[in-house]
């Protein structure tokens, strides 16, 4: 083989590299108020957002102390429509429990 066929051919790349950035995400945040009874919260923790028990009423108790509790993060799509039918549920039943999103830092 001549020196000539031994070289390495490069090419300058045609295609930029794909950068895959992954998705923002957003959290769905609890509010507090002072008339959604408190197992009406954890029911619909447990329901939406497929919560324990004890995870549910933890978060309930976060709110219910602190004013709000993160309950989790999602794609921005998935974040809107938990926390649009989680605050439907408690509209139903005439109740004030709101769920809110923000996107993470
Ligand atoms: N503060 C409500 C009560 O005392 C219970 C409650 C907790 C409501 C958390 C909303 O996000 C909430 N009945």
């Amino acid at each position: 083989m001549s020196d000539q066929q031994q070289q390495t051919i490069t090419r300058p790349r045609v295609k930029p590299k794909p950068k895959v950035e992954r998705p923002k995400l957003w959290k769905v945040i609890l509010l507090n108020d002072d008339y959604t009874p408190r197992e009406f919260v954890v029911t619909v923790l447990k329901a939406v957002f497929r919560m324990s028990e004890e995870q549910a009423y933890h978060v309930m108790m976060t709110a219910h102390q602190r004013g709000a509790c993160v309950i989790a993060v999602f794609t921005r799509d998935v974040a809107d429509t938990k926390a649009k039918e989680a605050t439907e549920l408690g509209k139903q039943k005439g109740y004030p429990l709101f769920f809110t999103t923000e996107p993470e830092e």
